[in-house]
């Protein structure tokens, strides 16, 4: 499973500082996404392994693909389908040396750091953030649709548009060039998480089929 083909669509984000992620991981399964990220700054090794482990054999019997941010380690002894770094983790070069042919994310905040990644050999990048958010407290400048429209001209892996995405904007985020878009805050803050993800995949000009 290590073909960009599958960095689609809807790529939902986990994170644990919303509550349990083992449930909000079935809820937006059950609601049809099929790419998912889990993310934690604060829990423990053993929590993190624990919470990965769960979901990993919920996106299984999904199909779905299941990405781990930051933690390599964790990654690897979930079994999960690939890692999200972020500018200050490990490198690619390194990455890959251990992840071997499981998909490489990397979180890009400008041209030259997109260009950067693609030249190294990410298999994604994520790109943003292109809207407001308060999910992230060290996040980078608002970045917007242009600058996503130029990144698109540039690099030909797969960008997914991240920060501050709704079922409002997603589509603008499509038609300036994103193949994905990943969300946090809008999932997660939902009242029903598993209807809210099934319009997000209902959303016209958003394609989620994987090659
Ligand atoms: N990374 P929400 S923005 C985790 O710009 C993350 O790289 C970003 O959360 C980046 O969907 C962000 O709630 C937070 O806005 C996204």
């Amino acid at each position: 499973m290590s073909s960009p083909a599958i960095i689609k669509g809807l790529y939902a984000i986990v994170d644990d500082s919303f509550g349990d992620s083992v449930g909000l991981a079935e809820n937006i399964l059950a609601g049809g996404c099929r790419l998912l990220q889990l993310r934690s700054k604060q829990m423990s090794t053993a929590r993190f392994l624990d919470a990965a482990r769960k979901i990993k054999t919920i996106c299984r019997k999904r199909g779905a693909t299941f990405i781990i941010n930051d933690r390599i380690d964790i990654a690897l002894a979930a079994g999960a389908d690939g890692v999200h770094l972020g500018q200050d983790d490990l490198s690619l070069n390194e990455a890959k040396k251990i992840m071997g042919n499981k998909i490489i994310g990397i979180s890009t905040h400008n041209l030259s750091e997109a260009e950067e990644a693609e030249k190294r050999g990410a298999h994604y990048i994520g790109f943003g953030p292109i809207f407001r958010t308060n999910t992230k407290a060290d996040a980078h400048a608002v970045q917007g649709l242009d600058k996503l429209s130029k990144i698109r001209q540039k690099v030909s892996i797969p960008i997914v548009a991240i920060g501050g995405i709704t079922g409002e904007n997603m589509q603008s985020a499509y038609l300036a060039g994103a193949d994905a878009v990943a969300i946090i805050s809008y999932l997660a803050k939902a009242k029903n998480v598993c209807e809210r993800t099934k319009e997000l995949m209902n959303i016209k000009g958003v394609s989620h089929d994987r090659d």
